[in-house]
């Protein structure tokens, strides 16, 4: 028997565990019991999340599309295929006719030679799916703190005295981060949670702020206007860490409790209350998810939530810190190693001249693209105008999880040439005019970065089925088939890991050796080889221009779309604990389906009763893009006027491709809706 130390395929926490394997076969699971954010829990989806390897609906073989459907090909077709179509695109239009799409689900290595490959072909159309979640976290934190990223360490919130918990859902999505918080909550901390639905986590609450959908720049201006009015703030580390808050004070004047009541429904007295517990508690955490971001003001909530902290003085110190935490296993990592279309490896700016120099002189070329590339989204928005020509994605069931499913399927369908690389024959591998099987996390090693930003070695287990093969070594291939050889003179994974410590600042001390030694991970920034790694950011300034935050106030916006007679609901999209996403994975695992294997919808009991719909009963919801029909859940933790459907069951032919201006991240949360009897 071998026990292989590996990280969790599904969300950002990065639980660590064993998987026993005999005979080469895997039998089991076991959670690590060492200083890793775990500490011998997982959760359901880490419990089973084995299962699915072994589907026989796994890719085995490169497919291509013909005339009677998909037919088996030799890798060797494969890559010729795609290798003279990439090399005629660059020839015949350019190289920005081409985008490239990264997957949260691969390795730092993967990424990393992903967004080489596209930069080295001559573009910066490459995105990842932080763009539909954390990508307003990004742009807000950066603008205000410098970075845009998660300051602490996941053990700080057993040493604090308030919990905010904002748009976010843990007990559902992040079963193992709620473990931190029930913690803390018996060691006496306060929780406050801001969600329009009584969710598992809010039923935990000393408070829960119930707010209409949308509405949480109100609301948070509101808290502010409490703490500054009672002058609960933190005079000195404004005055020393910070800048801006006098603009700041003006523009929250405008939000008194009484008015913010009739803009968000909640209580005047219950957001005073809930301001006055979280400003004097002394040390206090902020914790947000999609609920917050996945708006058209998305940036301006995680702006608003900076503030919210800077102000009580909760960041760079024992028990306090900001959480926007990253969803998925690795966008953390998929960011960091600059799959994205302004930034390089590091966070460079692609338009910062010496820091595009730096990553050239690097890789051995003369110059990189300067021009910003094109946001995931906006990539299908071209796709559908014929700008964008050909699109390679790997590991991102696309046609599911972003808005408008129609909009998203007219734009892949008019591609002239669509690469997918994945482990299953996705709906959106459906649409390739190639398939290539990819290797899983178990059958593959190299490192991931959770939320904490903590860097982490996952070894190989098993051998990947059929022919299938590392996302990595398939990239490589590409890459020498294009001409770029040169640059992609890997045999290892550890050789890029290698690079990695030579591109990125923040991951110079990371390397091979110690990350496969230390199990329990090393938290970047780490500068040397002989650092321990930085749990904690921002102690003592900020990586801004002059080491200090910047207030920056944001006003209230309205909801794009406002409730009418036609569309008389606001529908919410949310998680459950036992899927995950697209249902791509998932839904080979017989655990899981079988206790979490039916959609539904939640409506309130008064409207429930108004429209004549009992509970399980088969109800259509529809919006102005499209319909779903799934039973009815009637219950009174969701407000009248409000309806919320798991996005697993392909809930996205309801939403809108609306995006934030700032983040460019579309509003997947919320939208209007009509809902009755099927
Ligand atoms: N089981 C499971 N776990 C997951 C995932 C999964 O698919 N399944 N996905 C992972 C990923 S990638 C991510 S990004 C995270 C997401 O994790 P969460 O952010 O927890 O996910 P959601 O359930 O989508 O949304 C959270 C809450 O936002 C609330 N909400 C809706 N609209 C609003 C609003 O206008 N304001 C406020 N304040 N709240 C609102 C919803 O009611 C919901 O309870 O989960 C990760 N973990
Ligand atoms: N309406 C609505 N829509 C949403 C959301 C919402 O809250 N509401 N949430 C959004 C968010 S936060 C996110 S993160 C996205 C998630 O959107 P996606 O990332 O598209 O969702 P997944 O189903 O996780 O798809 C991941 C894909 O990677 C494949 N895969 C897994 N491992 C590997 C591997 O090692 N190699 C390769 N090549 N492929 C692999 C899987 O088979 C699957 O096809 O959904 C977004 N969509
Ligand atoms: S909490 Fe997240 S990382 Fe941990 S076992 Fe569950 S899905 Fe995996
Ligand atoms: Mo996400």
């Amino acid at each position: 028997m071998r026990r292989i130390p590996v990280v969790c395929p599904f969300c950002g926490i990065g639980c660590r565990f064993y998987i026993k394997v005999v005979d080469d076969t895997v039998v089991d699971v076991k959670a690590y019991k060492g200083e890793s954010v775990n500490r011998g829990s997982l959760c359901p989806k880490g419990l089973t999340s084995t299962e699915y390897l072994t589907s026989p609906s796994r890719l085995r073989y490169p497919l291509k599309k013909t005339e009677t459907g998909f037919k088996p090909i030799t890798w060797k077709e494969a890559l010729r295929e795609i290798t003279e179509r990439l090399i005629e695109f660059k020839k015949k239009y350019g190289a920005d006719v081409v985008g490239f799409v990264s997957s949260a689900r691969c390795t730092n290595e993967e990424n990393y030679v992903f967004q080489k490959l596209a930069r080295l072909y001559g573009t910066n159309n490459i995105d990842n799916c932080s763009r539909l979640c954390h990508a307003s976290s990004m742009v807000g934190l950066t603008r205000t703190l410098g970075l845009g990223v998660q300051s602490s360490p996941f053990e700080e919130i057993l040493r604090t005295n308030v919990v905010l918990i904002w748009g976010c859902n843990p007990a559902e999505t992040h079963p193992v981060l709620m473990k931190y918080v029930l913690k803390a909550r018996e060691h006496g901390a306060r929780i406050i949670v801001v969600d329009p639905r009584r969710t598992r986590t809010a039923q935990l609450a000393d408070i829960h702020l119930q707010l209409h959908p949308g509405t949480d720049v109100a609301l948070a201006n509101s808290l502010m206007n409490v703490i500054i009015n009672k002058r609960l703030y933190n005079t000195e580390f404004i005055r020393e860490r910070t800048t801006g808050f006098n603009d700041l004070s003006i523009i929250v004047d405008e939000y008194p409790p009484h008015v913010v009541e009739k803009i968000t429904g909640v209580k005047a007295e219950k957001i005073s209350e809930a301001a006055r517990m979280f400003a004097t508690a002394g040390r206090g955490v902020v914790i947000w998810g999609v609920g917050a971001t996945q708006h058209a003001y998305g940036t301006d909530v995680a702006t608003a939530l900076s503030n919210l902290a800077l102000i009580c003085g909760y960041i760079g110190r024992e028990g306090t810190g900001i959480y926007p935490l990253s969803g998925q296993n690795n966008v953390q990592g998929a960011c960091d190693m600059g799959a994205l279309p302004d930034f390089l490896p590091g966070y460079i700016r692609v338009t910062d001249n010496n820091g595009r120099g730096r990553i050239a002189k690097l890789w051995g070329v003369e110059s990189l693209p300067a021009e910003p590339g094109l946001t995931l989204i906006e990539l299908l928005k071209a796709s559908s105008r014929g700008r964008i020509k050909a699109l390679y994605i790997v590991g991102k069931n696309l046609v599911v999880s972003s808005p408008d499913t129609h909009m998203a399927k007219d734009a892949l369908r008019r591609l002239e040439f669509l690469v997918v690389q994945d482990i299953f024959l996705t709906e959106t591998a459906e649409l390739a005019d190639i398939v290539l099987p990819a290797a899983a996390w178990a059958e593959k090693e190299g490192s991931y970065t959770s939320s904490e930003r903590r860097v982490q070695w996952s070894f190989k287990a098993c051998d990947p089925p059929g022919e299938a093969k590392p996302d990595w070594q398939i990239i490589t291939m590409i890459a020498r088939g294009i001409g770029l050889g040169a640059y992609f003179q890997y045999s290892s994974v550890e050789d890029i890991t290698w690079e990695i410590t030579k591109a990125v600042p923040q991951y110079r001390g990371i390397t091979p050796g110690r990350l496969k030694e230390n199990l329990s991970g090393i938290y970047w920034p780490c500068p040397s080889e002989n650092h321990p790694g930085t749990k904690r950011l921002y102690e003592k300034e900020f990586p801004t221009n002059n080491g200090r935050a910047t207030l920056i106030p944001v006003k209230y916006r309205p909801p794009a779309e406002a409730p009418d007679e036609e569309y008389p609901f606001i529908l919410l999209t949310v998680r459950i604990v036992g899927q995950y996403h697209t249902m791509a994975v998932t839904k080979y695992s017989q655990s899981l389906m079988k206790r979490w294997g039916e959609p539904y919808v939640e409506i309130n009991t008064n409207d429930a009763i108004r429209l004549g719909i009992k509970n399980e009963d088969y109800v259509l919801v529809e919006t102005r893009r499209g319909m779903i029909k799934a039973k009815a859940k009637v219950t009174s933790k969701i407000p009248s006027g409000v309806v919320a459907v798991p996005i697993h069951w392909g809930v996205n032919v309801l939403t809108s491709a609306i995006l934030d201006p700032h983040s460019k991240t579309p509003g997947l949360k919320t939208c209007t809706c009509k809902i009755r009897k099927a």
